[in-house]
Protein backbone atom coordinates (compact mmCIF):
# COMPACT_ATOMS: atom_id res chain seq x y z
CA UNK A 1 0.00 0.00 0.00
CA UNK A 2 0.96 3.55 -0.50
CA UNK A 3 1.54 6.22 2.40
CA UNK A 4 1.16 9.51 2.85
CA UNK A 5 4.62 10.87 3.22
CA UNK A 6 5.60 11.35 6.56
CA UNK A 7 6.83 14.12 8.56
CA UNK A 8 10.37 12.62 8.32
CA UNK A 9 10.33 12.53 4.79
CA UNK A 10 9.18 16.41 4.22
CA UNK A 11 11.81 17.26 7.36
CA UNK A 12 14.51 15.57 5.00
CA UNK A 13 13.16 17.39 2.32
CA UNK A 14 13.55 20.97 4.14
CA UNK A 15 17.05 20.16 5.45
CA UNK A 16 18.03 19.42 2.26
CA UNK A 17 16.16 23.01 0.66
CA UNK A 18 17.28 24.75 3.28
CA UNK A 19 20.51 23.88 2.92
CA UNK A 20 21.14 24.50 -0.70
CA UNK A 21 23.31 27.33 -2.31
CA UNK A 22 21.94 27.12 -5.86
CA UNK A 23 18.97 24.76 -7.25
CA UNK A 24 17.90 23.14 -10.15
CA UNK A 25 14.61 22.17 -10.59
CA UNK A 26 13.63 19.88 -13.38
CA UNK A 27 10.17 19.15 -14.83
CA UNK A 28 9.16 16.11 -16.65
CA UNK A 29 9.05 15.95 -20.44
CA UNK A 30 5.48 17.58 -22.58
CA UNK A 31 5.13 19.24 -19.16
CA UNK A 32 1.90 20.05 -17.44
CA UNK A 33 0.65 22.31 -15.08
CA UNK A 34 1.51 20.15 -12.30
CA UNK A 35 4.83 20.04 -12.68
CA UNK A 36 5.42 23.29 -13.86
CA UNK A 37 3.53 24.22 -11.05
CA UNK A 38 5.20 22.99 -8.73
CA UNK A 39 8.66 24.02 -10.32
CA UNK A 40 7.53 27.44 -10.33
CA UNK A 41 6.44 27.42 -6.81
CA UNK A 42 9.41 26.18 -5.54
CA UNK A 43 11.72 28.49 -7.73
CA UNK A 44 9.42 31.63 -6.25
CA UNK A 45 10.37 30.63 -2.55
CA UNK A 46 13.91 29.75 -3.14
CA UNK A 47 14.64 32.89 -4.84
CA UNK A 48 12.47 34.81 -2.35
CA UNK A 49 15.35 33.48 0.37
CA UNK A 50 18.32 34.45 -2.28
CA UNK A 51 18.83 31.00 -3.72
CA UNK A 52 19.79 30.97 -7.01
CA UNK A 53 17.06 28.93 -9.00
CA UNK A 54 16.48 27.80 -12.82
CA UNK A 55 13.82 25.60 -13.88
CA UNK A 56 13.87 23.08 -17.20
CA UNK A 57 12.28 20.98 -18.70
CA UNK A 58 13.91 18.82 -21.57
CA UNK A 59 11.09 18.90 -24.38
CA UNK A 60 9.24 20.72 -26.31
CA UNK A 61 11.20 23.93 -26.69
CA UNK A 62 8.13 25.94 -25.80
CA UNK A 63 6.01 26.06 -22.61
CA UNK A 64 2.74 25.04 -23.37
CA UNK A 65 0.84 28.45 -24.55
CA UNK A 66 -2.20 27.95 -21.45
CA UNK A 67 0.99 27.80 -18.71
CA UNK A 68 2.61 31.52 -19.79
CA UNK A 69 0.49 33.39 -17.51
CA UNK A 70 2.08 31.32 -14.02
CA UNK A 71 4.14 33.41 -11.97
CA UNK A 72 7.60 33.11 -12.37
CA UNK A 73 8.14 31.91 -16.04
CA UNK A 74 11.39 34.27 -15.54
CA UNK A 75 13.00 31.36 -13.78
CA UNK A 76 12.73 29.06 -16.99
CA UNK A 77 15.57 28.35 -18.90
CA UNK A 78 16.53 26.17 -21.83
CA UNK A 79 18.01 22.65 -21.36
CA UNK A 80 21.03 23.40 -22.98
CA UNK A 81 21.87 25.96 -20.17
CA UNK A 82 20.56 23.62 -17.34
CA UNK A 83 25.10 22.79 -16.32
CA UNK A 84 26.28 19.03 -16.44
CA UNK A 85 27.25 19.79 -12.43
CA UNK A 86 25.02 21.21 -10.85
CA UNK A 87 24.47 21.68 -6.57
CA UNK A 88 21.36 20.59 -5.71
CA UNK A 89 18.66 18.98 -8.19
CA UNK A 90 15.26 18.83 -7.66
CA UNK A 91 12.71 16.54 -9.81
CA UNK A 92 8.86 17.74 -9.50
CA UNK A 93 5.96 14.88 -10.60
CA UNK A 94 8.60 12.61 -12.25
CA UNK A 95 7.52 9.03 -11.63
CA UNK A 96 10.99 8.19 -12.94
CA UNK A 97 14.22 9.41 -14.12
CA UNK A 98 13.03 8.88 -18.07
CA UNK A 99 10.63 11.28 -17.42
CA UNK A 100 13.38 13.97 -17.37
CA UNK A 101 13.99 13.01 -21.14
CA UNK A 102 17.14 14.55 -22.36
CA UNK A 103 17.93 16.11 -18.61
CA UNK A 104 18.06 12.76 -17.21
CA UNK A 105 21.76 12.91 -17.40
CA UNK A 106 22.09 15.37 -14.95
CA UNK A 107 21.36 13.19 -12.29
CA UNK A 108 24.98 11.90 -12.24
CA UNK A 109 26.64 15.60 -12.27
CA UNK A 110 24.06 16.59 -9.11
CA UNK A 111 25.69 16.52 -5.69
CA UNK A 112 22.01 15.86 -4.30
CA UNK A 113 18.82 14.58 -6.09
CA UNK A 114 15.63 15.55 -4.33
CA UNK A 115 12.26 14.10 -5.93
CA UNK A 116 8.69 15.40 -5.12
CA UNK A 117 6.17 13.48 -6.93
CA UNK A 118 2.84 11.48 -5.90
CA UNK A 119 2.66 8.73 -8.47
CA UNK A 120 2.07 5.60 -6.90
CA UNK A 121 4.63 3.82 -9.39
CA UNK A 122 7.94 6.28 -8.60
CA UNK A 123 10.73 4.64 -8.97
CA UNK A 124 12.60 6.52 -6.38
CA UNK A 125 15.48 7.87 -8.39
CA UNK A 126 16.66 10.23 -5.91
CA UNK A 127 19.74 10.95 -2.70
CA UNK A 128 15.97 11.66 -1.08
CA UNK A 129 12.93 10.53 -2.26
CA UNK A 130 9.56 12.53 -0.89
CA UNK A 131 6.64 10.13 -2.46
CA UNK A 132 3.16 11.01 -1.22
CA UNK A 133 0.77 8.81 -3.45
CA UNK A 134 -2.21 10.16 -1.71
CA UNK A 135 -1.51 13.22 -2.76
CA UNK A 136 -3.89 14.51 -5.41
CA UNK A 137 -1.00 16.51 -6.77
CA UNK A 138 2.62 17.19 -6.41
CA UNK A 139 1.43 21.08 -5.79
CA UNK A 140 -0.16 19.40 -3.02
CA UNK A 141 3.10 17.89 -1.50
CA UNK A 142 4.72 21.21 -2.31
CA UNK A 143 2.22 22.38 -0.22
CA UNK A 144 3.21 20.59 2.70
CA UNK A 145 7.12 20.85 2.20
CA UNK A 146 6.29 24.76 2.60
CA UNK A 147 4.66 24.42 5.65
CA UNK A 148 6.98 22.28 7.22
CA UNK A 149 9.56 24.68 6.00
CA UNK A 150 7.82 28.02 7.60
CA UNK A 151 7.62 29.36 4.04
CA UNK A 152 4.39 31.42 3.69
CA UNK A 153 2.10 30.57 0.06
CA UNK A 154 1.70 33.92 -1.22
CA UNK A 155 -0.61 34.73 -3.62
CA UNK A 156 1.98 34.09 -7.10
CA UNK A 157 3.02 30.60 -4.79
CA UNK A 158 -0.62 29.95 -4.26
CA UNK A 159 -1.04 30.71 -8.31
CA UNK A 160 0.96 27.72 -9.49
CA UNK A 161 0.07 25.78 -6.89
CA UNK A 162 -3.42 26.17 -7.52
CA UNK A 163 -2.77 25.12 -11.07
CA UNK A 164 -1.35 21.86 -10.19
CA UNK A 165 -4.61 21.20 -8.00
CA UNK A 166 -6.87 21.99 -10.38
CA UNK A 167 -5.32 20.04 -13.40
CA UNK A 168 -4.43 17.06 -11.16
CA UNK A 169 -7.51 16.59 -10.08
CA UNK A 170 -9.78 17.38 -13.50
CA UNK A 171 -11.44 20.34 -12.03
CA UNK A 172 -12.10 18.68 -8.15
CA UNK A 173 -13.53 15.65 -9.71
CA UNK A 174 -11.60 13.38 -7.93
CA UNK A 175 -11.04 15.42 -4.97
CA UNK A 176 -10.03 13.88 -1.90
CA UNK A 177 -10.32 14.52 2.03
CA UNK A 178 -8.61 17.73 2.01
CA UNK A 179 -8.60 18.72 -1.51
CA UNK A 180 -10.77 21.45 -1.11
CA UNK A 181 -9.08 22.98 1.94
CA UNK A 182 -6.32 23.57 0.16
CA UNK A 183 -7.64 24.83 -3.03
CA UNK A 184 -9.96 27.78 -0.53
CA UNK A 185 -6.61 28.33 1.40
CA UNK A 186 -4.87 29.22 -2.01
CA UNK A 187 -7.87 31.22 -3.47
CA UNK A 188 -8.20 33.11 -0.27
CA UNK A 189 -4.89 34.89 -1.36
CA UNK A 190 -7.03 36.21 -3.77
CA UNK A 191 -5.82 34.46 -6.77
CA UNK A 192 -8.44 34.15 -9.94
CA UNK A 193 -9.30 30.46 -9.72
CA UNK A 194 -11.67 30.91 -12.48
CA UNK A 195 -9.66 32.49 -14.79
CA UNK A 196 -6.46 29.99 -14.02
CA UNK A 197 -9.05 27.00 -14.30
CA UNK A 198 -10.39 28.45 -17.77
CA UNK A 199 -6.88 28.98 -19.17
CA UNK A 200 -5.58 26.02 -18.68
CA UNK A 201 -8.62 23.63 -19.05
CA UNK A 202 -11.42 25.03 -20.80
CA UNK A 203 -9.71 27.36 -23.41
CA UNK A 204 -9.50 26.07 -27.21
CA UNK A 205 -8.96 27.33 -30.34
CA UNK A 206 -11.93 26.41 -33.23
CA UNK A 207 -9.27 23.67 -35.18
CA UNK A 208 -10.29 21.54 -32.04
CA UNK A 209 -13.78 20.86 -32.97
CA UNK A 210 -13.01 19.42 -36.40
CA UNK A 211 -10.40 17.58 -34.57
CA UNK A 212 -12.41 16.20 -32.48
CA UNK A 213 -14.75 15.16 -34.58
CA UNK A 214 -12.55 13.10 -36.95
CA UNK A 215 -11.03 11.32 -33.81
CA UNK A 216 -14.25 10.48 -32.33
CA UNK A 217 -15.73 9.52 -35.21
CA UNK A 218 -12.93 6.86 -35.27
CA UNK A 219 -13.59 5.70 -31.89
CA UNK A 220 -13.97 1.79 -30.92
CA UNK A 221 -15.56 -0.05 -28.19
CA UNK A 222 -14.26 -3.67 -27.02
CA UNK A 223 -17.17 -4.57 -24.14
CA UNK A 224 -15.21 -7.90 -23.70
CA UNK A 225 -11.67 -6.29 -22.72
CA UNK A 226 -10.42 -6.45 -19.25
CA UNK A 227 -12.47 -9.00 -18.17
CA UNK A 228 -15.87 -7.42 -19.31
CA UNK A 229 -15.54 -3.59 -17.79
CA UNK A 230 -14.61 -2.74 -21.35
CA UNK A 231 -12.34 -0.60 -23.00
CA UNK A 232 -12.91 2.34 -25.60
CA UNK A 233 -10.09 3.64 -27.63
CA UNK A 234 -9.25 6.76 -30.43
CA UNK A 235 -6.10 7.43 -31.81
CA UNK A 236 -4.99 10.61 -32.52
CA UNK A 237 -3.14 10.57 -35.91
CA UNK A 238 0.02 13.27 -36.86
CA UNK A 239 -2.60 14.61 -39.91
CA UNK A 240 -5.31 15.46 -36.98
CA UNK A 241 -3.44 17.81 -35.00
CA UNK A 242 -1.61 20.08 -37.49
CA UNK A 243 -1.69 23.66 -36.00
CA UNK A 244 -3.30 22.47 -32.74
CA UNK A 245 -1.34 22.37 -29.47
CA UNK A 246 -0.65 19.36 -27.05
CA UNK A 247 -3.36 21.33 -24.80
CA UNK A 248 -6.32 20.01 -27.90
CA UNK A 249 -4.52 16.41 -27.81
CA UNK A 250 -4.74 15.87 -24.26
CA UNK A 251 -7.69 17.34 -24.02
CA UNK A 252 -9.11 14.09 -26.04
CA UNK A 253 -9.40 11.52 -23.25
CA UNK A 254 -11.65 13.35 -21.14
CA UNK A 255 -14.56 12.88 -23.87
CA UNK A 256 -13.33 9.46 -24.49
CA UNK A 257 -12.98 8.21 -20.98
CA UNK A 258 -17.10 9.28 -20.26
CA UNK A 259 -17.95 6.57 -22.25
CA UNK A 260 -20.21 4.75 -19.74
CA UNK A 261 -19.97 0.62 -21.95
CA UNK A 262 -16.10 0.70 -20.68
CA UNK A 263 -14.69 1.51 -17.55
CA UNK A 264 -10.63 1.49 -19.21
CA UNK A 265 -10.24 3.97 -21.87
CA UNK A 266 -7.33 4.75 -23.77
CA UNK A 267 -5.76 7.41 -26.87
CA UNK A 268 -3.34 6.50 -28.84
CA UNK A 269 -1.46 10.03 -29.77
CA UNK A 270 1.31 10.01 -32.50
CA UNK A 271 4.20 11.91 -32.69
CA UNK A 272 4.33 14.75 -34.63
CA UNK A 273 8.07 14.47 -35.53
CA UNK A 274 8.27 10.34 -35.72
CA UNK A 275 5.15 8.48 -37.40
CA UNK A 276 4.65 5.40 -35.97
CA UNK A 277 5.56 6.80 -32.43
CA UNK A 278 2.77 6.75 -30.01
CA UNK A 279 2.51 8.04 -26.25
CA UNK A 280 -0.90 6.12 -24.51
CA UNK A 281 -3.16 7.49 -22.57
CA UNK A 282 -5.00 5.45 -19.78
CA UNK A 283 -7.71 5.97 -17.61
CA UNK A 284 -10.06 3.91 -15.71
CA UNK A 285 -13.10 4.32 -12.92
CA UNK A 286 -14.81 2.15 -11.02
CA UNK A 287 -17.87 0.74 -11.96
CA UNK A 288 -20.03 2.55 -9.71
CA UNK A 289 -20.13 4.62 -6.75
CA UNK A 290 -18.12 3.66 -3.71
CA UNK A 291 -17.06 0.27 -5.41
CA UNK A 292 -13.64 0.71 -5.52
CA UNK A 293 -12.74 -1.67 -8.29
CA UNK A 294 -11.32 0.54 -10.62
CA UNK A 295 -8.17 -1.45 -12.58
CA UNK A 296 -4.73 -0.21 -11.84
CA UNK A 297 -4.04 1.17 -14.67
CA UNK A 298 -0.33 2.34 -13.01
CA UNK A 299 0.29 -1.21 -13.29
CA UNK A 300 -0.52 -2.19 -16.95
CA UNK A 301 0.99 1.13 -17.99
CA UNK A 302 4.20 0.32 -15.96
CA UNK A 303 3.99 -3.23 -17.88
CA UNK A 304 4.41 -1.58 -20.86
CA UNK A 305 7.07 0.49 -20.07
CA UNK A 306 5.20 3.40 -18.28
CA UNK A 307 3.71 4.53 -15.34
CA UNK A 308 1.25 6.73 -13.70
CA UNK A 309 -1.68 6.52 -10.98
CA UNK A 310 -4.24 3.78 -10.32
CA UNK A 311 -6.83 5.99 -12.35
CA UNK A 312 -4.62 7.94 -14.68
CA UNK A 313 -1.15 6.64 -16.27
CA UNK A 314 0.51 6.49 -19.39
CA UNK A 315 3.13 4.92 -22.04
CA UNK A 316 5.07 5.10 -25.22
CA UNK A 317 5.17 2.82 -28.28
CA UNK A 318 5.79 2.27 -31.52
CA UNK A 319 3.77 0.53 -34.42
CA UNK A 320 0.62 0.03 -36.41
CA UNK A 321 -2.46 1.13 -34.98
CA UNK A 322 -3.59 -2.58 -34.71
CA UNK A 323 -0.37 -3.86 -32.97
CA UNK A 324 -0.93 -1.19 -30.25
CA UNK A 325 -4.19 -2.34 -29.63
CA UNK A 326 -3.19 -5.35 -29.80
CA UNK A 327 -0.33 -5.10 -27.39
CA UNK A 328 -2.93 -3.21 -24.66
CA UNK A 329 -5.53 -5.98 -25.11
CA UNK A 330 -2.73 -8.55 -23.84
CA UNK A 331 -1.66 -6.67 -21.32
CA UNK A 332 -5.21 -5.67 -19.66
CA UNK A 333 -5.45 -9.73 -19.60
CA UNK A 334 -2.22 -10.41 -18.17
MN1 LIG B 1 0.99 15.37 -11.15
Amino acid sequence: MTAVAPAADLAAAVEILDAARSVTVLCHVQPDADTVGSGLALAQVLNRRGVPVRVSFAEPAELPASMRSLPGIEFLVPPAQVPREVDLLVAVDCGSAGRLGALADRIDGAATTLVLDHHRSNTRFGTVNVIDATAESTTSLLARVFDAWGEPIDRPIAYCLFAGLVTDTGCFRWAGPGTHKLAERLLATGIDGAGITRTLMDTHPFGWLPMLSRVLGSACLEPAAAGGVGLVYAFVRRDDIAGLRSEEVESVIDVVRTTSEAAIAAVFKESRSTPGLWTVSLRSRDTGVGLDDGVDVAQVATRLGGGGHRYAAGYTATGTPDDLVVTLLAALRA
